[in-house]
């Protein structure tokens, strides 16, 4: 049953539908954004509240498991509890301020949510990063956007150490982990001693809450900055009626922490509406062991990517009975018809797939209740006008390819990002006539159902990673064998496309063994930059495709492994 603790109490149904309806007016544009507004404060405390006086369910707002019988439980109260400690830790002997920035790298331990929602009540604009990211990663990180903290765990604070002297603006250096590292300040010594009350600090609705990194077609990693409305409202308002939660369901979201979807389906989603957050912290994803949570706890909705699925019904699903699951998601990538419909033979479940990016969160949906068609994205996400659109802004009809796009004149929707921060060039060059333009190729049929063709420019969509192919490169070419490379996307029957790097060897490297060479340049780029990134596919090639100006012609590549010519 969907109901883990009967029917939704009264309060919590009167806060849910309230504010909703409230926000929901905001979305449509009926209603002005509120001046003040603090995810901590207007949300979470007031779910404490609600806890309080009997109106929630009683299962955790944050439920988190380890698989060898570590096992964290909070509810909405603990959590407020806890993260105020935090927010003392971070206000006190970390010396940090409303309005700096700091990094949060940390894998899917509890203190992750603690500091994120510490940082919220701060003001302290936080930096989610993959526990992939190498010392280059963090370096390049820091360098760009001069926070005055990083908080990580005792694998990366010896990385973070490699590179800190060329950071200047770095102050604080906070570690969350049982073992103590010199230069480094003990969060969980500072957290004992903290005092646990404190004032959430009155937010603008506009003040900078978060910056994501994300990769693009050229150079590093962008910074897309959100403000304390767009997340935690906007977006998590956008994917409402495909996340279709309620104050008893049990989310499990499988995105990692560095990602906007580790937040969307992992903190502002469910909390928005008093839904239980569960976790498994699995070291190395294992399908199995996925499985066999199902089967163990009460996990009412899965969201994970394309990827997962893919290797889910590669599995004997008939061994593990589910024991509460009822609604499945998808993200990330592309879902292909066959392991949706193979997923809903095996499981009776309808996966619902939904298209989003960092910076502008979820922009179709299959939303429940919805028909879905099986390999579609679904219909436009409220509140964005998806449009598919030509080269000149103009709205194309029904069946024809064009761009997938977002109308954002006259009025910049709710939900938005702010900007990419310190980059006017990137900012304009997203915006085409009246529409943000997401870089995607798609169709929109005449139902409004929007079908995904690919990408626009040469990134890379991997397992749910948007990858850019200059990072690749550039990790690529420090290695000695390698004098250039091309990197591109390629089919792949799990992960849909995989990174395949073309190389050109230098004349020493010519005659070494191919597959020890690939092995060698896989794990050097492993070790450059974040291993997600690696490329499962090498070619070598006396040369590359270019233009007469010398450009390499990645499209060129690309058309090829795709057997497009
Ligand atoms: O496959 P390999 O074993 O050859 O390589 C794997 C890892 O073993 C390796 N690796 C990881 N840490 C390493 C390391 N190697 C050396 N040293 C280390 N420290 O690197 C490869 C990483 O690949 P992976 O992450 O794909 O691993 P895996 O285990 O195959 O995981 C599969 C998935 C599906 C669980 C994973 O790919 C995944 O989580 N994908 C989803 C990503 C996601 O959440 N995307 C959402 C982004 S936000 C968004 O789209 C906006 C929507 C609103």
């Amino acid at each position: 049953s969907r109901k883990l603790g009967g029917s939704v109490p009264q309060a919590a149904r009167l806060f849910t539908s309230l504010n909703l309806s409230e926000f929901e007016a905001i979305n449509r544009g009926d209603k002005e954004v509120p001046k003040y507004f603090n995810f901590a404060n207007d949300v979470l405390d007031k779910w404490s509240k609600i806890e309080k006086d009997g109106g929630r369910p009683h299962h955790p707002a944050f439920w988190w498991v380890d698989g060898k019988g570590g096992e964290v439980k909070w509810g909405f109260e603990k959590l407020g509890f806890v993260s105020r400690k935090a927010a003392n830790v971070l206000m006190g002997p970390c010396g940090l301020q409303r309005g700096d920035r700091v990094i949060l790298i940390l894998p899917r331990i509890p203190e992750w949510w603690l500091l994120t929602v510490a940082c919220i009540r701060t003001g302290i604009i936080f930096i989610p990063g993959t526990p992939q990211l190498t010392a280059k990663d963090i370096q390049y990180r820091l360098q760009v956007s001069k926070p005055k903290g990083i908080i990580t765990n005792d694998s990366l604070a010896p990385m973070v150490d490699t590179v800190s002297s060329s950071c200047p603006s770095l102050q604080t250096k906070l570690l969350v982990s049982e073992g103590r590292r010199e230069g480094w300040q003990h969060f969980k010594e500072l957290f004992e001693d903290a005092p646990s009350r404190h004032d959430c600090v009155q937010t603008q609705s506009d003040d900078p809450m978060v910056i994501y990194f994300t990769s693009g077609t050229t150079g590093s990693p962008k910074m897309a900055e959100h403000c304390q409305t767009s997340l935690s409202l906007g977006l998590a308002l956008t994917g409402r009626y495909w996340l279709d939660f309620k104050p008893s369901d049990v989310i499990w979201n499988m995105s990692d922490t560095g990602w906007v979807k580790g937040s969307l389906g992992g903190v502002f989603g469910p909390w928005l509406r008093g839904t239980s957050v569960f976790i498994h912290s699995m070291p190395q994803f294992d399908p199995k062991e996925l499985l066999k949570t199902l089967s163990k706890y009460p996990v009412t909705t899965l969201c994970t990517a394309p990827t997962v699925y893919r290797m889910l019904v590669q599995e004997d699903l008939s061994s593990y009975p589910f024991k509460s699951l009822s609604h499945c998601l998808a993200g990330g990538e592309p879902m292909n018809p066959e392991v949706v419909s193979q997923w809903k033979k095996q499981t009776g479940l309808q996966i619902y797939e939904g298209y989003g990016q960092t910076e502008v969160g979820m922009i179709t949906a299959n939303e429940k209740g919805k028909p879905v068609k099986p390999g579609s994205m679904g219909t436009a996400a409220s509140p964005y006008d998806v449009q598919i659109v030509d080269e000149d802004g103009k709205v194309l009809p029904h069946g024809q390819e064009g761009d997938i796009a977002i109308r954002i004149k006259p009025k910049r929707p709710f939900g938005f990002f702010s900007h990419y921060v310190d980059n006017p060039e990137k900012n304009s060059a997203v915006v085409r006539g009246n529409f943000y333009i997401t870089g995607d190729r798609g169709w929109m049929d005449e139902d409004g159902y929007f079908w995904f063709i690919g990408r626009s420019d040469d990134v890379i969509i991997s397992s749910g990673y948007r990858i850019g192919p200059f990072e690749v490169e550039s990790a690529l070419i420090e290695h000695p064998a390698v004098v250039e490379s091309a990197v591109v996307s390629s089919p792949d029957s799990v992960r849909r496309e995989v990174v395949k790097a073309f190389v050109v060897l230098s004349p020493e490297f010519a005659s070494h063994d191919p597959e020890k060479l690939t092995r060698e340049l896989q794990d050097h780029v492993k070790k450059a930059t974040a291993p997600y990134k690696y490329p499962r596919k090498v070619e070598f090639v006396q040369e590359l495709p270019k233009t007469i100006s010398g450009k390499i012609r990645r499209n060129e590549l690309r058309k090829r492994e795709w057997g497009q010519i």
